[in-house]
């Protein structure tokens, strides 16, 4: 099966995704785009011979168009949200499902009001194989029960809009998740910690540290700007050993008594499969008439997280993160068949 889908905003991850459903993945076919800068969605339609919507909702209203992919701004997520789930279209949405926690319940209650799960968040860091295998060495028991986990994302530079703020709503939300996921825990209490010592990035560095209901402790280094290149690392502490991310380069260069190797120059190369196998996987449960992966739940979750840490980032104190009762449809990742390990599968 084709799966036909229509693309909602065409900025740089929604054209990076569109390039990946033409030329890299299997059964999927762009058939419409729309965007807020109508010339942006002529000009990329035009490179696909694809329609221009006038807008949003002509995209997910159109029956010629089976599925919905959302990368527009995360503020206008809930308005295209709601009517796919009004219409029963399967979504892939970019993060964060929303900006707002109020925004996602409204979200999420529309969801469980439909009865099924349709919308798949795009969390890729649980597609990329070193997270996975990960995921697999703690499930396996090899590390015993896990205690600490030890964070850092380092991005080389950050854009000239990217603000404090953003450095949790935008980044950090990416630890926030794949903590929750990796040790399938939710997270109890936040801090956020902004180092005294001034520094000469346009974007302050900061510390978060996440405490897991089970008790497990994360900390989070954040230096989004002025690094060396993007660098993103992970190292689980367990009750009898630890797993940690390996570097990410494929090769090392040994040469006149120094070894040296590739660093990503951002995330698009960093998680260039995780990003494919992720929405290979979409396609593929679209097709089957089934929905995996980050869920709603994870989404409203996430952004929960990230507005506690904003409030602990402000105010100077550790922020609880009360969650809903999770609701049945939204089960324990650990019945999620997305989460099993890794099938590599892009074609
Ligand atoms: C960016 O928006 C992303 O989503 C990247 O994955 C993340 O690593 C980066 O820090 C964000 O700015």
């Amino acid at each position: 099966m084709t799966v036909r889908v229509g693309v909602i905003g065409v900025g740089m991850i929604g054209q990076d995704h569109i390039r990946r459903l033409t030329t890299v993945l299997s059964g999927a076919a762009v058939v419409g785009v729309s965007d807020i800068d109508r010339a942006r969605a002529e000009a990329t339609a035009n490179c696909i011979e694809a329609r221009v919507y006038a807008t949003a909702q002509d995209v997910i209203e159109d029956s010629n168009v089976d599925a919905i992919l959302i990368a527009s701004w995360g503020a206008t997520h809930e308005q295209h949200l709601l009517p796919c789930i009004a219409a029963g279209k399967p979504v892939f949405c970019e993060k964060p499902l929303s900006d707002t926690q109020d925004s996602c319940l409204r979200i999420l209650d529309a969801e469980l009001a439909f009865g099924r799960r349709l919308i798949q968040l795009g969390f890729m860091r649980r597609y990329d194989p070193a997270y996975r295998a990960l995921k697999d060495a703690i499930r396996s028991g090899a590390i015993g029960a896990p205690i600490f986990v030890h964070c850092a994302h380092r991005n080389a530079t950050a854009p000239a809009h990217f603000t404090n703020d953003m450095v949790i709503t935008d980044s950090a939300v990416h630890e926030i998740d794949i903590v929750r996921w990796l040790l399938d825990d939710e997270i109890a209490a936040v801090s956020v910690l902004a180092p005294a010592r001034k520094t000469s990035a346009t974007v302050n560095p900061l510390f978060v540290i996440l405490e897991m209901a089970s008790g497990a402790l994360v900390d989070v280094e954040l230096s989004i700007n002025g690094v060396y290149g993007y660098d993103i690392r992970g190292e689980v502490v367990g009750e009898i050993g630890t797993a940690a991310l390996a570097e990410s380069n494929p090769i090392v260069v040994k040469q006149t008594g120094a070894f040296s190797g590739r660093i990503s120059a951002d995330w698009r190369e960093r998680f260039l499969r995780a990003y494919d196998i992720e929405l290979q996987e979409w396609l593929d449960s679209v097709a089957n008439g089934t929905t995996t992966g980050p869920s709603t739940w994870d989404g409203y979750a996430a952004t929960a997280t990230a507005e506690a840490a904003l409030q602990s980032l402000h105010t100077g104190t550790r922020a609880a993160i009360p969650l809903r009762n999770r609701p049945a449809l939204y089960q324990s990742q650990k019945a999620d068949p997305s989460a099993r390990i890794l099938q590599e599968k892009p074609r």
